[in-house]
């Protein structure tokens, strides 16, 4: 989207809007924003220059069922760090339940950005009418919260192991939740979140079945790859703000063993990420401009047996491919 905007103004407030943010302004950091989450190529251009100002933050990613305490147990981590002095932003993914900002902000949340606490940026992204576009604009997100001077991020996201927005690809270090409570969690969770978990959380500790759920994760990560270290499994309670210092130092342990994991390593992890859903994103869009005729004479062909799965998919590809030749 390329029509003028408060957003988007003419070159000169542009470039002084760019090193506000730099600057780390909020209010010119929330319409970076929502420029990047709008997408286009207006954004693409924004997303270019800020790279060079990205390496500094680290991405804690916090992941987990719908319910387990996401939310939640973020408003007690983000208390837990404002405590201590540390700066820090949140960018909820979908979330169903408002991050409320809790002992921190309260109901200045509401508010948005523009809460009294300049030592707190949170963020709601919403994936419901996008295109395909959420899993390639989080990562641009992330590099325009960094280039802020934000040099913790959280980022939630509801992990299904089959939602477009999985941390793996965005988050340095990540934390999955399960909970008490929500049929069969442990089970549910197997699909890949427990394979790249560096801190599980038992959340709702609080709860009586608790150390059931505590007792089939542990023996869940006993199956996991064993050239892998074994993640620490933390009990919380995040309405209780129970075992939120054992969190905290959990992350920071994570986050000092991985100093290997110099910025240009975190970088490029979050590029890596962008790229690969980009181009999926791309080979969507080209796979729904496909003519229907076309594909109804593939699917004969391979009725027939004229062609194998494997050929028609290679086939298909390259009408997509001949299709962004010639859009
Ligand atoms: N008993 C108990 N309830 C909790 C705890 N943490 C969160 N809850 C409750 O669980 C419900 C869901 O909490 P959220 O923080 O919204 O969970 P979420 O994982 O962010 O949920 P989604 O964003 O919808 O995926 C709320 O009613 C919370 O009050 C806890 O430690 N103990
Ligand atoms: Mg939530």
């Amino acid at each position: 989207m390329t029509a003028a905007s408060p957003e988007a103004p003419g070159p000169a407030a542009k470039r002084s809007a760019f090193d506000r943010l730099l600057e780390g302004d909020p209010g010119s950091l929330a319409r970076a924003l929502s420029l990047l989450e709008r997408g286009g190529s207006e954004a693409d251009g924004l997303a270019a220059r800020l790279r060079p100002h990205t390496g500094r933050a680290v991405v804690v990613g916090f992941t987990g069922p719908p319910g387990a305490g996401k939310s939640t147990l973020i408003d007690a981590y983000v208390a837990a760090l404002r405590a201590e002095g540390e700066r820090v932003a949140v960018l909820a993914v979908d979330p169903s339940s408002p991050l409320t900002g809790g002992a921190v902000l309260g109901d200045r949340t509401r508010m948005g950005t523009h809460t009294r606490d300049d030592g707190v940026f949170i963020r709601s992204i919403a994936s419901r009418g996008h295109l395909g576009g959420l899993s390639v604009s989080v990562p641009l997100l992330l590099d325009a919260v960094d280039a802020a001077g934000w040099t913790t991020i959280v980022l939630e996201t509801v992990g299904t192991g089959q939602s477009e927005i999985e941390i793996v690809d965005f988050a340095d270090i990540k934390v999955v939740l399960s909970a008490p409570g929500l049929g069969d969690e442990v089970q549910a969770m197997k699909g890949g979140v427990l394979e790249i978990a560096d801190i599980l959380v038992v959340n709702k500790s609080d709860l009586p079945l608790a150390s059931k759920t505590r007792q089939q994760l542990k023996d869940a990560i006993a199956l996991r790859d064993p050239n892998r270290d074994v993640p620490p499994v933390v009990s919380t309670s995040a309405t209780k703000v129970e075992g939120i210092r054992e969190l905290v130092a959990a992350i920071r342990t994570r986050a000092q063993e991985s100093t290997g994991d110099a910025s240009e390593v975190r970088i490029a992890r979050r590029l890596r990420g962008l790229l690969r859903r980009s181009v999926e994103a791309e080979l969507n869009r080209r796979l729904a401009r496909v003519d229907e005729s076309h594909l109804d004479r593939l699917c004969h062909r391979l009725r027939t047996g004229a062609v194998t799965v494997p050929e028609a998919a290679r086939e298909l590809l390259l009408t997509c491919q001949q299709q962004g030749d010639h859009p």
